[in-house]
């Protein structure tokens, strides 16, 4: 199977954090025409955003998947909601499972509904530092740089690796 490279940005807060993200990471791996190729560890975090809410629990995914972006991202909602995601329009609130397309390939997409590269990534240390640990350094994000730029941008802070999920 031919495939392009898609990273993914997995999130939650609520309901076992924990055992939200590492079902989710199945839930990645058994999409159609997609396979997983590496996932990093899980990180713990403080919110970013409102801070009357739990820490969360972030982690990235490497897949190779013949999705469209469109396909890949209405697959990945399709997850959120199995995951009891309730949106309540609340921007940066608690959830029990947000799933980000970071990159697409190379794609630079902006449209109604999609902004690839997720525009959020530069800051967000929850992002970056897994990122960097399955992604090469060299990786360009259209728009970004590289990724070792970034990561020299984008202190560690509160953020802390967990022990990596068995596989
Ligand atoms: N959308 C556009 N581009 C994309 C993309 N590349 N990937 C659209 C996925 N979705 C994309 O999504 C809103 C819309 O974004 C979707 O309909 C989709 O078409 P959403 O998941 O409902 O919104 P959101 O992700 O909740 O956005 P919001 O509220 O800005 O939340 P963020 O930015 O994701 O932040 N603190 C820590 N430590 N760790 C976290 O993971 N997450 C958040 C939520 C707050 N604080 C956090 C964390
Ligand atoms: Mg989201």
């Amino acid at each position: 199977m031919s495939g392009v490279l898609a990273y993914i940005g997995l999130g939650s807060n609520l309901q076992d954090p924990v055992d939200q993200v590492a079902r989710a990471l199945t839930a990645l791996a058994d999409l159609p025409e997609t396979r997983c190729v590496a996932r990093s560890a899980l990180y713990a975090s403080p919110p970013m955003g409102p801070q009357d809410q739990p820490d969360y629990i972030n982690a990235v995914a490497c897949l190779s998947t013949a999705l469209a972006p469109r396909d890949l991202l209405a697959s990945l909602q399709a997850i959120e909601r199995a995951h009891g995601r309730v949106r309540n329009g609340t921007r940066w609130g608690p959830r029990t499972l947000d799933l980000d397309i970071l990159l697409y390939g190379g794609r630079q997409i902006h449209e109604p509904g999609l902004s690839v590269p997720h525009p959020g990534i530069p800051e967000r240390p929850f992002v970056v530092h897994p990122l960097a640990e399955i992604a090469p350094r060299d990786l360009v994000l259209p728009g970004h740089g590289p990724l070792a730029l970034l990561l020299s941008r984008c202190p560690q802070g509160d953020l802390r690796r967990l022990e990596p999920v068995p596989a």
